[in-house]
């Protein structure tokens, strides 16, 4: 399938249900008055983050979503029905822009993730509504708003925590390959991986992190060779980069060039991609000996003067990947972003510790997710203590001025006068005379 990252699509939510201007008509009910319904309120269109997409590819041929408008309201008070609002998945990472003004509306970061595309209109108001005391046959009604319509670009850049980098051939895909479930094409010609792939790598139990595989860069990429820096956006997202180095290059070429023309590249790309933390692995070491592979790697290392970690594998006989993984892992936990919100399916490290069940910790982070609506924000109290707290209203006189404030004396006559009542009332119920019933 094609890696599509780039779409646009229309929008149109429902319009609103219009009112009814109806009358009652029925036997014996004169005048019956105004019972025209509400229309019913137009469906909205929203994105959802669906975890199964990992494309945009079904958007280049569905490029249209219209949410279904508001039933209109009729006699007899009966209210329209509201259409249904319309849920559109894409795949997480996807940033969706305004088309028109380039504002961008959201982005997809976790699961279940809702972000409103376009607002359902406003019902129409029934006729029932415009009765008053002058007016008691209104032939009066509103149609409903019209719903959102607007045209929107969508684009993907996928999400994971660590990118695997370096030039065709390297390895990239082997290594993904040999630590995940990902099934990406391996050829030992250039260019073998032309879209990127995600691989979930897991290392052990709640302990997994996501890694990226990004078609190879060379020399020049920055202007357009081979397939370009455009899919290094892919990997800008990620956390930690793994820099692929053939340790012992087919083509003779120097291992340090190599890793230079890379960084060189990824310079040109962006300044603050190229600063992250990456980590060098010489791959291919099974092709030498343990010294060898070693000698090799360190020679370049000096020259490069590199102050960063570095590692030795082979993603063919997997020597050093139980290293590597767990080097990387242990990596992403400490790393893990605070501010950005998790993802739902993503191990919590705090949560393996305290040995919570990940049950929990799903259901608390789709609490988290859930939107607030207006009325949820308010401090949740319970309903007696919320009247308890709250001061007693200033009681109003019939003029509609504030009562006074009771006195003592005053307060004590007032409860005599409840007090006699209440005696006075049983003794007055038993007292009453059975009503005999006149033949
Ligand atoms: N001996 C040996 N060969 C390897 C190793 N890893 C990868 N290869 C070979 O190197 C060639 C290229 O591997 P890929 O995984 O396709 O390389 P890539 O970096 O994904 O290449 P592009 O997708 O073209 O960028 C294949 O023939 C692999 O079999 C390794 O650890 N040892
Ligand atoms: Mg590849």
């Amino acid at each position: 399938m094609k890696f599509v990252d780039e779409a646009t699509i229309r929008v149109e939510a429902g319009a609103g249900g219009k009112g009814c201007i109806s009358f009652r008509r029925e036997k014996y009910v004169p005048f019956g008055g105004p019972d025209g319904g509400d229309g019913g309120d137009g469906g909205t269109i929203w994105a959802v983050a669906d975890p199964n997409l990992n494309t945009l590819a079904d958007f280049r041929f569905n490029r249209a979503f219209r949410a279904e408008r508001g039933g209109d309201g009729e006699g007899s008070n009966c209210r329209g029905g509201n259409g249904a609002d319309l849920d559109v998945p894409m795949p997480l990472g996807t940033l969706v822009y305004d088309q028109g003004t380039d504002e961008l509306i959201g982005e997809l970061t976790y699961i279940g993730q809702r972000i409103k595309l376009a607002q359902g209109g406003f019902h129409g108001l029934g006729n029932v509504r415009f009765k008053s005391s002058v007016n008691r046959a209104p032939y009066k009604a509103t149609k409903g708003s019209p719903g959102e319509a607007r045209d929107l670009r969508l684009e993907l850049s996928l999400m994971a925590d660590v990118g695997l980098l370096g030039l065709p051939n390297a390895g990239k895909s082997t290594l993904l390959a040999a630590v995940s479930a990902a099934r990406p094409k391996i050829a030992d010609y250039p260019f073998t991986t032309l879209y990127p792939q995600p691989g979930v790598v897991a290392v052990g139990p709640l302990r997994s992190f996501v890694m990226m595989d990004i078609p190879g860069l060379i020399e020049g990429a920055a202007t357009g060779a081979g397939l370009g820096i455009r899919f290094l956006k892919h990997i800008q997202r990620t956390r930690l980069l793994l820099h692929l180095v053939d340790i012992l290059p087919p083509d003779g070429s120097d291992v340090v060039g190599n890793i230079q023309t890379i960084n060189a590249e990824l310079r040109q790309f962006s300044e603050e991609l190229a600063g992250r933390d990456q980590w060098l692995v010489f791959n291919k070491i099974d092709q030498l000996s343990p010294d060898e592979a070693r000698a090799l790697a360190e020679k370049a290392v000096k020259k490069l003067k590199w102050k960063g970690r570095w590692f030795m594998i082979s993603g063919v006989s997997r020597a050093g990947l139980d290293e590597l993984l767990n080097e990387v892992m242990d990596w992403v936990q400490v790393h893990a972003p605070k501010a950005a919100p998790q993802r739902l399916g993503e191990p919590d490290a705090a949560a393996v510790e305290a040995d919570v069940p990940a049950e929990a910790v799903v259901a608390a982070r789709r609490a988290k997710a859930r939107p607030k609506s207006k009325v949820a924000a308010k401090p949740a109290q319970p309903r007696k203590a919320a009247k308890a707290t709250r001061s007693p209203p200033a009681k109003k006189s019939a003029a509609g001025k504030a009562a006074k404030p009771v006195t003592a004396g005053k307060a004590k006559k007032r409860a005599q006068r409840v007090k006699s009542a209440s005696a006075a009332r049983p003794a007055a119920r038993r007292a009453k005379p059975a009503v005999k019933k006149k033949r």
